[in-house]
């Protein structure tokens, strides 16, 4: 596959994949996602490889999510219908990094934010670098994730800053996220790659077989939540062909203050 969108090597039995559209701090669309399924597959196909590395380009950002500047009421970008409705394959996306039987270290280097920040509680271990943000812009921008990146959240951190983080669409900073079990590891910015193939190393040395096992131990225990993300995917479809949740998303880009006051009825 012709790559545009992302950077994938494989060394010494780690598969890295690098969202590269720093433009838009490594926002996703529709080919964007696409690349990223067919490399994750490729990551797990391939028994050399025993552990997968997800990060963004540049040092800004690890990613923004979906590339606001792409979506309209039909959803995003190029490829319409596909997925649950939005225009990307989030769902299949989301599916491959919990399904792939190796871990997946997210190496947040910047903004982790919106469906950006999802990946990252997605993936099964995250080291951040002390300049990551994390946060959730959704209902700022007219748009939701209801499934991986809510309810699986609040396993991770709890139901009180799970529901905190997406009502206030705050950020926090690397040590915040820390402290609240958001993420595994902070480090100084210029050593992320150095640790983050430090535990790539540890993983290395552990055996396959039992690594996936207990990754799909552990993923069995959330399945149903992949189930509601798929009807959640739905909804997001229908509400993006809303006059609110364009509201949201033109605000963004239009670089103006949001107004939803309308729509309290
Ligand atoms: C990351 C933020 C906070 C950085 O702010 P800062 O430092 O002020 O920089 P900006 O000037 O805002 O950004 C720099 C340039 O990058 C562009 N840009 C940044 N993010 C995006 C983006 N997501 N799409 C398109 N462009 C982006 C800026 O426009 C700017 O470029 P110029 O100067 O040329 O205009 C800040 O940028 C920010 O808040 N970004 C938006 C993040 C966002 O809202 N993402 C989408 C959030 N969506 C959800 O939360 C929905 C949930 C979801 O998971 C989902 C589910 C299914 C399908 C899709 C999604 C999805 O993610 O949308």
């Amino acid at each position: 596959m012709e790559l545009l969108d992302i950077l994938y090597e494989k060394t010494n039995g780690i598969a890295k994949i690098t969202m590269n559209r720093p433009q838009v701090y490594n926002a996703f669309r529709p080919q964007t996602v696409r690349e990223m399924i067919w490399a994750f597959r490729d990551a797990w196909d391939d028994n050399t490889v025993g552990v997968v590395v997800l990060t963004g380009a540049g040092d800004k950002s690890f990613c923004t999510g979906g590339d606001q500047k792409a979506r309209d009421l039909d959803g995003y970008g190029d490829s319409k219908g596909l997925g649950g409705g939005v225009g990307l394959e989030i769902e299949a996306l989301h599916g491959v990094m919990r399904d792939i039987p190796k871990p997946v270290i997210a190496a947040v280097n910047g903004y982790a934010i919106g469906g950006g920040h999802v990946l990252q509680v997605i993936c099964d271990l995250t080291i951040a670098s002390d300049k990551a943000i994390f946060g959730q812009t959704g209902p700022k921008v007219g748009s939701f994730d209801a499934g991986l990146g809510t309810a699986y959240l609040a396993r991770i951190i709890g139901e009180k800053k799970a529901r905190e983080i997406w009502y206030l669409c705050l950020q926090y900073n690397a040590e915040q996220a820390l402290q609240m079990g958001l993420i595994n590891k902070v480090v100084p910015h210029e050593k992320l790659d150095e640790s983050v193939e430090e535990w790539c190393n540890l993983i290395l040395e552990k055996s396959p077989t039992a690594l996936k096992m207990i990754k799909y131990s552990f993923n069995a225990d959330s399945a149903n939540i992949q189930g509601i993300s798929q009807m959640g995917l739905g909804s997001v479809a229908m509400y993006y062909n809303t006059e609110e949740a364009l509201e949201g998303k033109n605000a963004f880009v239009e670089k103006r203050p949001v107004n939803f006051n309308k729509f309290r009825k």
